[in-house]
């Protein structure tokens, strides 16, 4: 009798454990993000949306891919394993090479242009795509920066000037299709790798650079193990808040509304922290004896633009979204 209740009082527990919601009826939103704790992303979702959000649900973020490896975020959220993620056009592209569009080189032009387009008709139906067919909802837009790429060698061993002076460089992209294609568009050797090996990487010299915007250049601490940045520019990149589809049609309408503000607040501040950023950290990166310079950016943006044309990458595009998406920027 005593076996059997002691066994009944852990089922029980392992019941309670097993379910999103905690004993006070709160649903529990796990974020799995390869970012670090001081990223503005992070910083904003913590401050911002958490508490918006508190009085329904409890936001648990995990960083530095403690909880889900890089990439493997929106498998985990379309098995129930995982509620929310700060996911990217290129992760999206694995399962919907349509998404490619939006990881393409030279494509967004700023963060403005990045709000436009995602709460532009077109995106509908990209976003309609992952709701039904991975349990996805895409809250907000969130705004990385612009990449450059970043080196080992100094200027004085390789002034980058045109993609030619590429050639041969084992620059760390991130490992999808979409990524390693814009490493190679760039005229680089590109090598995938998770982004917590990255520092390692670049201080042991098994890759030569990686591309990432300044804050996060000096968020993970690269200049310490880098010597220059060539200022190419050549995505200004973007984040999707991601939600558990299921998770968000348990919520009542009030609490959707509550949520889809505290995400899209988050995104606003997070997206004005990073650009002030940008602004202020070549001074930062200077003092710290990086070579920060500007290459032949229309080089860069013909040759890159040229390698897509033909691709499948292309080829998934919906007809009349590329030049929806130019109508929407300067
Ligand atoms: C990276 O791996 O280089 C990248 O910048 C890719 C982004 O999509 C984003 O996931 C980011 O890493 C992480 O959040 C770490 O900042």
């Amino acid at each position: 009798m005593k076996t059997t209740r002691r066994a009944f009082g852990v089922l029980t527990a392992a019941l309670l454990a097993s379910t999103a919601f905690a004993a006070d009826d709160k649903v529990t939103l796990r974020l799995s993000t390869p970012a670090s704790e001081t990223d503005q992303r992070s910083i904003a979702l913590a401050e911002v949306f958490g508490p918006a959000i508190a009085d329904f649900a409890t936001y648990e973020p995990h960083y530095n891919s403690s909880l889900i490896a890089q990439g493997a975020e929106l498998e985990s959220i379309a098995s129930g394993d995982l509620e929310m993620s700060i996911t990217s056009a290129q992760e999206l592209a694995q399962f919907f090479p349509e998404f490619s569009i939006f990881a393409t080189g030279y494509v967004h032009q700023d963060a403005a242009h990045q709000v436009a387009v995602f709460n532009a008709p077109l995106m509908d139906s990209f976003k309609n795509t992952v709701e039904s067919e991975l349990d996805v909802k895409l809250l907000s837009v969130m705004y990385l920066g612009r990449r450059h790429v970043n080196l080992r060698q100094s200027k004085d061993e390789l002034t980058v000037t045109t993609p030619a002076d590429l050639a041969g460089v084992n620059l760390r992209m991130p490992g999808t299709d979409a990524w390693q294609f814009l490493g190679k568009a760039l005229g680089a050797n590109p090598t995938p790798m998770a982004f917590t090996e990255v520092y390692t990487a670049l201080q042991t010299g098994s890759v030569d650079g990686q591309d990432n915007p300044l804050p996060t250049v000096v968020d993970a601490k690269f200049y310490e193990v880098t010597k220059q940045i060539a200022l190419t520019s050549h995505l200004v990149d973007l984040n999707y808040i991601a939600l558990s589809k299921s998770t968000w049609d348990g919520l009542s309408a009030d609490q959707q509304a509550t949520l889809q503000a505290a995400a899209d607040a988050a995104a606003e501040v997070a997206r004005q922290a990073q650009l002030a950023k940008e602004d202020d950290l070549v001074a930062f990166l200077t003092e710290k004896g990086l070579d920060i310079y500007e290459p032949d950016l229309a080089a860069f943006r013909s040759h890159v633009q040229e390698q897509y044309v033909g691709t499948d990458f292309a080829a998934s595009w919906p007809e009349g979204v590329l030049a929806d998406i130019n109508a929407l920027g300067n």
